[in-house]
């Protein structure tokens, strides 16, 4: 065992502190850092599995042209050769770099830095234009810059807390337990979640307004006009601090509750309720994410809230404030480096372009904002980018019209990837792959929600040729011969970008953190900015106004709520977002079975009352069709959606569940003032799959798909876990099998065949190993899945096992645990059940105690009260 090494979780912002400790075999212990501010030693199910993600299956070692092996300095010769071409033949327009939230910031520097200041233009855009840009627009359009202006603390603070489009009971689950941790010491405290589906941040709400989609600026509007009838504003901030509050009034003006209720498709009296407990409490913090950012309207929906929290002043102040949660690791640090292309560098836009150039003594300034993300690729797409660079981030299947994306890269030039895995739906369209180091691997800095600065640090060695984006970044920026970018270790980029920030600043821009300049990088605990050098550090921004706008005074936006969305006829709406249990396009959570048993395959929920009206039974595969293209996924069925709309996760690939992919279904159409694509906002047509047989499959090595209409492949324990569905009807079953699982014709398969029901389930063993079990139906395959993919873990010795397993049914000797739900512990349904029915477990911590389930992250608490509410009944008999 090497010493624990301190380092920050990869995945969402919180920024959960991790302390990583290499073990003897290899592998690698994972805790959460006690002294971490973001979550004082909590991680969630994906941070607790972070030891399972670092093998190196699958990972590309070596750099690549054209697929064929080749060294770095052939390989970085030729991207440097091909970027030049481009840009001495057509400018530098011609050119792109499409990052990511994921990079670190030193990455993210030297990246902006060689774009923006040398090659000379604004066209790097990054994969937060999908997350974040609504936030940041909708900060700079109010503060004069991209400010959050709370932090943490003040989530445990509030008395009351409203989550606006955002699940953070998944999405940011160590932030959502502090919060529930808090109301449960100060039971006073309110939460009021505003989603249009029942998610599972709201199923522990105290009030959930199940708002029609994008119904979000009305309601605020209908806030603020409530507000000021009822006294509620406080006028001296608004008159010492802010302009503009006279047009926003008059904008609000007219949005009674009657209005706002039918124009959010709420209950009077729920939006009643809400508008009193917003009005009568000082101490709300508005935390709001992606059903706010992921729309057309998404900018005016940020200012809806903000104008709000400016109107009563509850800003700035402990317990108060509006809360844009980001997304990535590194989202904030994205944004403070100018990682977007209509901002330039440190907070600075591109006024400050002398500025800026001067600092960096740079060959080539850009002057103006280049394309964001979804013209940038339409650029592509139309032949104006001759050469682009994607860097840590999969847009094939993240941006909206997925498939146009796809097109677009394969008809350009020069495709240079960066990324740990060459199989992505991105990297497949890859000229030149550039082998990355990852999580573990990389050495770093990374800002969470709260503007809190995180070292990342390495404890694993740099695999085979896999090489630091920063050093790929300066190798290649050397090549085309610029000066500037000489560094020898992230330690040094940070030390210039932290004198960046305070550069002819005096207090003139919120981001400095010159302070940290000369402060020892390796031991560089986790530290909050604004750390000017001249002092000055604080928690908080604005509760004495000191806004960066021209006037110093915030700025009120006049609102006016776009109209209803509705579906056209035949037609749903359709939302997206995610799971609890899967990062984004599964490249790393879609390793480990633990995370992958959640939920394994590509779903739809559906209401009940649509289900029935498209005639769609339970967990039949379901086609939703537009103009942009088509995903077949599961359905399911549950009264968590609500009518009219339909939610689909958008983490399945061409690499795990090919027809899964719901972007190829969302229209590129973006908010105007942001650029951001409204992700939640598609409209399909849903109907039935005509499924001639449904397959499910545990094996242990991963099965050759080619044959079947529909698959998605998850890892088990020693294997896969596959479901399948074929069109039409294979021809001979068995060779099928044997074709899927690589077996030659003459290998002996066990079978059982079912003529009623036209069941057929065929196995091999070899030796007393299950080699693979295949079960196939005419109906949707009745299996239990934890069940069978544990097979492949057992011994099977003896044949009445054998039988069970072509049954698909468990003795009763062992128990099938059910699905998945407490992915820490491992803890399926149908084991919590048990505890409920024959235990008499009747409250959450009864369970967590008699099996451990929930006791870890929590995320899953709200599931197993689901449970027990189920079965109370049956306890109680
Ligand atoms: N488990 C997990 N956690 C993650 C991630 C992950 O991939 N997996 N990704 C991280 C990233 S990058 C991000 S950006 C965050 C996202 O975190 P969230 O924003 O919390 O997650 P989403 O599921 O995208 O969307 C949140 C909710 O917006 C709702 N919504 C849709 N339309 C509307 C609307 O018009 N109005 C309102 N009020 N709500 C609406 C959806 O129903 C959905 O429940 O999560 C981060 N954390
Ligand atoms: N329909 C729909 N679409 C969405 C969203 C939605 O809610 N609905 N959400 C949007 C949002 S908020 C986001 S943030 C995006 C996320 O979408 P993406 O950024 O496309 O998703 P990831 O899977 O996180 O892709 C990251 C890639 O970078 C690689 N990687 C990880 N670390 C490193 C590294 O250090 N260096 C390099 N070079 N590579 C690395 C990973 O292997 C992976 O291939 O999706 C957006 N798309
Ligand atoms: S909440 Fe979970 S995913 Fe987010 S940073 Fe913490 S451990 Fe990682
Ligand atoms: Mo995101």
């Amino acid at each position: 065992m090497t010493s624990p090494v301190k380092t920050t979780c990869p995945y969402c912002g919180v920024g959960c502190g991790v302390i990583a400790t290499p073990q003897a075999d290899g592998s690698v212990a994972i805790a959460g850092d006690p002294d971490h501010p973001a979550n004082f030693g909590r991680l969630c199910s994906k941070g607790s599995a972070l030891g399972e993600t670092i093998s190196l299956e699958g990972r590309q070692l070596f750099p690549m042209i054209d697929g064929r092996r080749v060294g770095w300095n052939e390989a970085l010769d030729a991207a440097a050769a091909r970027l030049k071409s481009v840009i001495d033949e057509h400018g530098p327009d011609a050119m792109a770099l499409y990052g990511s939230g994921q990079l670190l910031t030193e990455d993210y520097y030297v990246a902006n830095k060689l774009m923006k200041g040398f090659i000379g233009t604004a066209n790097i855009d990054t994969n937060s234009r999908l997350c974040m840009a609504s936030s940041v627009a909708g900060h700079k359009r109010a503060f004069g810059t991209d400010t959050v202006p709370g932090c943490y603390e003040d989530l445990e603070l509030a008395d009351l807390i409203v989550l606006v489009g955002s699940n953070l009971a998944w999405c940011h689950p160590v932030l959502y337990q502090r919060i529930l941790a808090a109301r449960e010491k100060r039971p006073s405290m309110r939460i009021v979640v505003i989603d249009p589906r029942r998610t599972n941040a709201a199923e522990t709400a105290d009030l959930h307004l199940p708002i029609a989609t994008d119904g979000d600026v009305a309601l605020f509007s209908g806030l603020f006009a409530h507000m000021h009838n009822a006294g509620a504003f406080a006028s001296n901030y608004i008159a010492t601090h802010t302009s503009g509050f006279d047009d926003a009034l008059d904008a609000a003006e007219g949005w009674t509750i009657a209005r706002t209720a039918e124009a959010t498709g709420l209950d009077a009296a729920e939006v009643a309720a809400f508008f009193d407990m917003f009005t009568a409490t000082e101490k709300t913090v508005t935390v709001f994410s992606q059903g706010v950012n992921q729309s057309t309207s998404g900018t005016d929906k940020v200012n809806a809230i903000v104008n709000c929290h400016l109107a009563t002043g509850r800003i700035g102040r402990p317990g108060m404030g509006p809360f844009s949660v980001t997304g990535q690791p590194n989202a904030m640090g994205g944004r403070e480096v100018g990682g977007l292309a209509n901002m330039l560098a440190a907070h600075m836009d591109f006024d400050k372009a002398e500025l800026v150039a001067r600092f960096w003594n740079a060959a080539r300034i850009a002057t103006t904002p280049g394309l964001k993300a979804v013209d940038l690729f339409k650029a592509i797409a139309a032949g104006h980018i001759k050469a682009v660079w994607v860097m840590a981030t999969n847009p094939v299947v993240s941006l909206p019209d997925a498939d146009a994306a796809r097109s677009a890269l394969r008809a350009c030039d020069t495709v240079i990837v960066s990324d740990m895995f060459a199989t992505t739906d991105t990297a497949r369209q890859a000229h030149i792959f550039l082998p990355a180091a990852g999580w573990g691997e990389k050495n770093g800095t990374v800002t969470n929600s709260e503007r809190t600065i995180s070292r990342q640090r390495p404890f694993l060695a740099l695999p085979g040729e896999a090489r630091p984006d920063w050093w790929i970044i300066c190798e290649i920026a050397k090549r085309l011969g610029f000066d500037g970018f000489d560094f020898s270790s992230p330690a040094e980029i940070f030390a210039e970008y932290a004198e960046l920030t305070g550069f002819e600043n005096n207090g003139s821009r919120d981001l400095d953190i010159s302070g940290l300049a000369g402060r020892d990088y390796e031991t560089l605990s986790p530290v909050q900015w604004p750390i000017p050098a001249a002092g000055g550090r604080r928690r908080r921004f604005f509760a004495g106004g000191g806004f960066y706008t021209p006037d110093g005074k915030a700025r009120f936006v006049p609102l006016t709520p776009p109209p209803p969305r509705t579906s056209e006829p035949g037609q749903l709406l359709l939302n997206t977002g995610r799971v609890r249990d899967h990062w984004h396009t599964m490249t790393r959570t879609g390793r480990t079975p633990r995370l992958s048993a959640h939920y394994a395959e590509p779903f739809a929920e559906i209401h009940p009352e649509d289900a029935e009206h498209f005639a769609i039974r339970r967990t039949q595969l379901v086609r939703l069709e537009n103009r942009f293209g088509s995903a077949v996924v599961r359905a399911l069925v549950t009264e968590r959606q609500q009518k009219g709309s339909v939610f689909v996760p958008m983490h399945w690939t061409g690499e795990t569940a090919p027809t899964g992919r719901v972007n190829a279904l969302i229209p590129p159409h973006i908010d105007p003032a942001s650029g951001q694509p409204g992700l939640k906002m598609g409209r399909a047509s849903m109907s039935p799959v005509d499924v001639a047989l449904y397959g499910f499959a545990v094996s242990r090595e991963k099965p050759l798909l080619a044959g079947a209409d529909y698959w998605a492949l998850a890892p088990a324990d020693r294997g896969w876990r596959t479901e399948l569905a074929f069109f039409q009807r294979p021809g001979d079953v068995l060779s099928l099998a044997r074709s899927m699982f690589g077996l030659p014709e003459n290998v002996t398969l066990t079978t059982s065949i079912d003529a009623r029901s036209g069941r057929i389930s065929i196995a091999r063993f070899d030796l007393d190993r299950l080699t693979f079990a295949f079960y196939l139906s005419p109906d949707p395959v009745l299996v239990s899945r934890q069940w069978a993919a544990g097979q492949l873990s057992e011994t099977h010795a003896d044949p009445l096992q054998r039988t069970r397993i072509l049954s698909g049914r468990p003795g009763s000797d062992r128990p099938d645990p059910g699905p998945l739900v407490c992915s820490c512990f491992s803890v399926g349904a149908n084991q919590i059940a048990d505890a409920v029915t024959s235990e008499g477990c009747v409250t959450v911590d009864a369970v967590g105690a008699a099996l451990g389930a929930g006791t870890n992250c929590g995320s899953c608490r709200t599931e197993i009260r689901r449970i027990i509410e189920a079965h109370r009944l049956a306890a109680a008999q």
